[in-house]
């Protein structure tokens, strides 16, 4: 097996019984193995809802760590609309001239920096740093404000030793409430203002509205974005040629990007609650109980995807849904394509090759399965591409 390889452990599940199960903190969930099933579900939000408690829909739940409501992924038709209507201009801006441009420079000078030093550890050194750049423009802030978010590490509920870690979380709280009172006494540019100044249904959002979205951009594009960078940098490093394709063809980058979000599934899963006794695969849900949406299964299924085990880089017809599905697909999907263009262009542009050291995996424990989503760390080095 490649290095690079991220194994479906899903694969006899799906096709045996179409569902997995796992106890998450005594709340279990039923997990939808299947492509079919997973986008019908996300389709009936009224059965499979998103607005039930904060947190609950997220696996490994977020209960116990939270209160805030993230805006608009905890809500449901039509309030979610509304709330999706208002922010989606914002989130759509990554495709803006002057965006892209600054999001080359960005990645340019990274790509620089790691080619003259002999190792560098791609999640910390590179993908981190990274994210967190990017992250300035998304927020239309100061570049300076992402020495902050990377001294907060990969994931901002999770830390090295405990899957929720609740001063954690607080550290974010409490710097994001600061960030609202500063823009409610000093309106920018930037995502706090334009929030705090939106209205919907004729109401200003509260602060707890702006802390909900805030709160999700920071979050939900955190280690989703990280092992996006990082597994296609493994991947690259047994790819050479992808490389070279890229630089002869570069109009097949965008679909490497897709292919890519296919393969690696930076997001498992996500959860609804169910809101009536139902039935899913022919099996039977309670009501109050949760199912998830297994993105990461879905996108392995061969009823839907030729050599789904498989990078093809090119793949022409690639329904995934590694960005989600139906009304709730991902918000910053604009802004996370928008940095794996850039990073593969400009990966091909100047790095010749990518040689990998050491790395230890990132298992998620899953119960009954266990997946690989990247690594806790990858030594590497860029090799400068001579012409
Ligand atoms: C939530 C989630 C959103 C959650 C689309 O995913 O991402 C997770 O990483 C966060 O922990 O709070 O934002």
């Amino acid at each position: 097996m490649q290095k690079s390889e991220l194994p479906d452990p899903f694969g006899k599940a799906r096709l045996e019984r179409g569902i997995g199960e796992m106890n998450d903190q005594n709340d279990p969930v039923k997990m939808l193995l299947r492509h079919k099933d997973v986008r019908k579900t996300a389709h009936n939000y009224k059965t499979f809802q998103s607005g039930a408690k904060p947190g609950r829909i997220v696996i490994p739940s977020e209960v116990n760590i939270r209160k805030t409501r993230q805006i608009p992924f905890e809500l449901d038709p039509p309030i979610h609309g509304l709330y999706r209507t208002l922010v989606e201009p914002w989130f759509k801006r990554p495709l803006h001239e002057e965006y892209t441009r600054k999001l080359i420079a960005q990645i340019n000078a990274l790509v620089e920096e790691t080619l003259k030093i002999d190792t560098v550890e791609i999640i910390q050194e590179f993908a981190l740093i990274l994210q967190s750049r990017a992250l300035t423009l998304l927020f239309n802030i100061p570049y300076e404000e992402s020495e902050i978010w990377i001294s907060w590490g990969t994931h901002v509920f999770r830390s090295q030793d405990s899957a929720l870690d609740a001063d954690k979380a607080n550290i974010l709280y409490n710097y994001i409430n600061e960030q609202i009172e500063k823009a409610i006494e000093n309106p920018g540019e930037d995502l706090y203002s334009m929030l705090l100044a939106s209205e919907v249904e004729g109401k200003k959002l509260t602060k707890e509205e702006v802390k909900g979205v805030v709160v999700l951009t920071f979050a939900g594009g955190r280690d989703t974005v990280i092992n996006a960078v990082t597994n296609a940098i493994a991947y690259l490093s047994e790819h050479q040629e992808s490389l070279e394709r890229f630089r002869k063809e570069p109009e097949i980058i965008s679909k490497a990007v897709e292919e890519m979000i296919r393969y690696f599934s930076p997001l498992t899963q996500m959860g609804r609650v169910v809101t009536e006794d139902t039935y899913v695969c022919e099996h039977a849900i309670k009501a109050e109980t949760r199912v998830s949406l297994c993105w990461a299964s879905a996108n392995r299924d061969a009823a839907i995807f030729e050599n789904p085990n498989e990078i093809v880089i090119d793949r022409k017809i690639n329904p995934h849904v590694g960005f989600g599905f139906s009304h709730h697909n991902c918000l910053g999907a604009t802004h996370a394509r928008q940095i794996m263009r850039v990073l593969l262009s400009t990966l091909a542009e100047k790095v010749g090759s990518i040689e990998i050291f050491d790395y230890r995996e990132n298992i998620e424990d899953l119960d009954e399965f266990e997946r690989k989503v990247g690594y806790d760390y990858l030594n590497a080095k860029f090799n400068r591409l001579t012409k």
